[in-house]
């Protein structure tokens, strides 16, 4: 029964640094800010959080656009401040994760820009190609290869007269992973952030790391259900995605880890940003990473049903290699907020749910409070995955909604910043959804519910303890946890998924909200849960409004 490294034991909190506490008052949240708030951390019992980007940045893609790894971006501070924000989370035992974007840079990257007047030895930093010519010599892309934004990969480039490749954005040039000098710079940049401390990288976009060199085929048309009434083409990615080279890279990372936790024991987490199907994510294990499993995020779609989820964790236990630790996720930066996705009234169960599942827990940013998406308006709009798609169709792709600044006080901007006007605005409710009325409030809040819940799974039956699934129907989803053959308390969680509302309030169970209980479960309740008795009678329900 080996012991459990503190990445299995702890939750990750997911902090968008623009949008989490601004301590200049510039509208921008920023690293000073971060520091300022480690104390929320030990309130919540959260022992890791995870920075996204805040290196330095055009800021094109808010930071995911990168033009120099080793610096802080001067709008969220300096590599001082980042060290300070080392040091003060360790002293309160919390561990810090920073966001690694290894598939390309910013075209405003000194790499790149060499590249384009092709200086040695930078000229082959970047996937380059001549391209095609249409019948009147005008230069068109080699193949059909797309970007995320369903329009050519390929952008020309005047001044050395060739085409680049760009899985994301023009201004996000792919690095050329082929080149081995550019998998030295990128592993100069692994022991940088380690040099100061870091705990662990979550690595961003890596599936896209290689493309086939032999740039003169196309991909093969998607076969997504509907494909043809889409507006944007729609293409497969067998030659720009996942391609087995990439674990070799990993490995390289992860010996670069290793070679730090040699030095002070403390283990260093790898985990990868990954949507890929298990019998690709699966490879990162063996390679020394842990992927993200992200299909609850992705693919479980309202409304929700106790069966709906029960089979979706089901799968996510199924498709484990042996020994697959699973890192579990609602929501992200990219992806739609929970109250939003599935109802408010659903937050809460969603987060007992992911508290007491075994495996690692993500939290994106505000989840804890329920926090809710804001409205924009295409003028307001920031995130520029909107605003290439225009005024008609930015809504579907704008992921400014959900990264709105937290909400800590009833004070003006939610005490997000002292400036009047905030980079994104504030939701209008924060005047009630803050963490100090959470905090407060005599009546168990979402705020409350998660702290309690985040106490809770540290005890072992939550980390160590198998799920024992129970009574599920079209509103209960319902489990166990146990330590086969030991005497440690076990836990019989209940959750409310579906379309009616819970007529009890279970006060009396040590955590419970309106859709989710958690009880101390006795030998004979887990009988009859072996007998498939248990769950739906333990949470009265009544039928909706
Ligand atoms: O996201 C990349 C990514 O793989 C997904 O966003 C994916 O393209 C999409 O969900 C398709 O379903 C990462 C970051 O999380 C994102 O914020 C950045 O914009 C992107 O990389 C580029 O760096
Ligand atoms: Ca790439």
């Amino acid at each position: 029964d080996a012991a459990l490294e503190w990445w299995q034991t702890t939750i990750i909190y997911q902090i968008y640094p623009r949008s989490f506490s601004d301590s200049n008052g510039d509208g921008i949240g920023d690293l000073k800010g971060v520091t300022s708030k480690l104390d929320y951390f030990t309130y919540l019992n959260i022992g890791a959080i995870w920075l996204s980007p805040f290196f330095k940045s055009p800021m094109k893609d808010f930071g995911y656009d990168v033009s120099d790894f080793k610096d802080v971006d001067p709008i969220f501070g300096t590599l001082k401040d980042f060290e300070q924000l080392v040091q003060e989370a360790h002293k309160r035992g919390i561990k810090v994760i920073v966001d690694f974007v290894p598939n390309h840079t910013s075209n405003q990257h000194d790499w790149f820009q060499r590249s384009c007047r092709r200086e040695k030895p930078y000229d082959d930093y970047y996937i380059w190609c001549d391209g095609k010519r249409d019948k009147d010599g005008k230069p068109q892309p080699p193949n059909n290869w797309l970007s995320q934004f369903g329009r050519t990969a390929w952008r020309w480039h005047e001044g050395r007269q060739q085409f680049y490749y760009t899985a994301f954005l023009a201004e996000q040039p792919d690095l050329n992973y082929r080149n081995p000098l550019v998998v030295k710079e990128m592993n100069d940049v692994v022991r940088f952030w380690m040099e100061r401390g870091v705990d662990g990288m979550r690595v961003d976009a890596l599936d896209y790391l290689f493309e086939d060199p032999d740039v003169f085929q196309d991909e093969p048309r998607s076969n997504l259900p509907g494909v043809e009434s889409f507006e944007f083409e729609y293409n497969d990615h067998i030659h720009t995605m996942e391609k087995p080279e990439i674990l070799d890279i990993v490995r390289g990372w992860r010996q670069i880890f290793d070679e730090f936790q040699k030095k002070d024991r403390e283990p260093r987490f790898m985990v990868i940003e990954t949507y890929a199907k298990p019998k690709w994510r699966n490879q990162y294990y063996k390679a020394g990473a842990n992927p993200f499993n992200l299909d609850m995020c992705l693919t479980l779609q309202p409304p929700l049903s106790g069966t709906k989820v029960r089979d979706s964790v089901d799968q996510e236990y199924t498709n484990l290699p042996d020994n697959g630790w699973p890192t579990f996720v609602l929501g992200n930066h990219d992806r739609k907020r929970l109250s939003s996705k599935f109802g408010a009234e659903y937050v809460d169960a969603l987060n007992v749910l992911l508290l007491t599942l075994r495996g690692t827990p993500c939290t994106y940013y505000g989840e804890e409070l329920g926090m809710q998406e804001i409205e924009v308006t295409f003028e307001q709009t920031k995130d520029p995955w909107g605003k290439n798609y225009g005024p008609k169709r930015f809504k579907e792709f704008s992921r400014d909604p959900w990264r709105a600044p937290m909400q800590w006080d009833d004070t003006k901007n939610a005490g997000f910043s002292s400036n009047p006007l905030p980079w994104l605005p504030v939701h209008p409710d924060y005047v009630t959804r803050n963490v100090k009325v959470q905090q407060k409030s005599p009546k168990q809040t979402s705020l409350q519910l998660y702290a309690a819940l985040a106490k809770l799974r540290q005890e072992p039956v939550f980390q160590k303890g198998e799920v024992l699934f129970s009574v599920t129907n079209d509103n209960v989803f319902s489990y166990v946890r146990q330590i086969p053959g030991s005497d440690a308390s076990r836990y019989l969680i209940v959750l409310n998924l579906g379309q009616m509302s819970t007529k009890e309030d279970y006060s009396g169970s040590p955590v419970n909200s309106a859709r989710g209980v958690v009880v101390q479960a006795t030998c004979s309740v887990i009988d009859r849960i072996r007998n498939k008795e248990v769950g739906l009678k333990d949470l009265e329900l009544a039928p909706g409004d």
